[in-house]
């Protein structure tokens, strides 16, 4: 059983900090590859102006991969949501992550949708079926481009709908799009599942990639999750998946890059 390790790096052209690296892409890369890193999931602020060939160049050079593409930028920082009550709005947020999914065909990833669920307003039932309508359209494209789109669950201060595993599920079963997968991530399921390993039991037959912090979304290690009884219920289940690190850069980010996979596999 071996597990993909990964962890959230900026790309070169995102300005924000990200919970994972920030900052200079090249010394990250090395960092990364320098930590035992298998892959990373690229934080992207504009898949328009992503500079795919440096990317590619420079991931490459160090044999790493790309496992995941993150998109959560086009909900935290342009507005715009598969929930909006607005088409218009609707409908640049697909627009968006159909550059996004055409990106990660070119680097061969997965591309995330979390954040991007946003928030409804109104009736459960519309956002319901606001967020099914855009992620039916998002799949079709993953489908056509041969990658998988990884839904995230997100805990409730962050978004109201999809807030765990089983509700995931539901919107992934009544989509029924062989491109649409689950990604669990501990620090939300901490907050909103009864039993984390539970939980990732039921799920098994979707999972395709997690996100692991702390419960203090530090490093594993840092906080109180059991990391041990979370890769035992893998094994239990066979995920031979990714694990890709989405941490806050405390101390900084380089130490704790380095705590969080060490941490892992003295589990593993
Ligand atoms: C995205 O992967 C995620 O977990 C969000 O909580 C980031 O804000
Ligand atoms: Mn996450």
């Amino acid at each position: 059983m071996s597990f993909t390790f990964s962890i959230v790096i900026a790309s070169p052209e995102t300005d924000v900090q990200p919970l994972g690296l920030g900052g200079d892409f090249d010394e990250n890369i090395s960092r990364i590859y320098e930590l035992g890193y298998d892959g990373v999931e690229l934080f992207v602020e504009d898949p328009h102006s992503m500079p795919l060939k440096e990317v590619k160049e420079k991931i490459s050079k160090h044999g790493l991969k790309v496992t995941a593409i993150g998109t959560g930028l086009t909900y935290t920082k342009f507005g715009l949501s598969f929930t909006s009550p607005s088409p218009e709005i609707r409908e640049k947020a697909v627009d968006r992550i159909i550059r996004y999914i055409r990106l990660a065909e070119e680097l061969e990833a997965d591309v995330i949708i979390g954040s991007v669920k946003g928030r409804f307003e109104g009736s459960y039932q519309d956002g319901w079926n606001n967020l099914r309508s855009c992620l039916e359209r998002c799949s079709r494209e993953a489908e056509r481009a041969g990658i998988h789109i990884l839904l995230e669950p997100l805990n409730r201060y962050e978004s109201n709908i999809v807030n765990r595993l089983d509700e995931g599920v539901k919107l992934i079963r009544e989509i029924g799009s062989g491109a649409l997968k689950l990604l669990a991530d501990t620090f939300h399921m901490n907050i909103e599942e009864k039993s984390i390993p539970e939980a990732l039991r039921k799920v098994k037959h979707h999972l395709a990639y997690l996100h692991f912090s702390d419960s203090n979304r530090q490093a594993p290690g840092s906080g109180h999750i059991n990391f041990k009884e979370i890769i035992d219920v893998l094994k239990e289940i066979g995920y031979d998946g990714t694990i890709s690190f989405e941490i806050l850069p405390i101390p900084d980010q380089f130490s704790a890059a380095r705590q969080a996979i060490n941490q892992i596999k003295k589990l593993v």
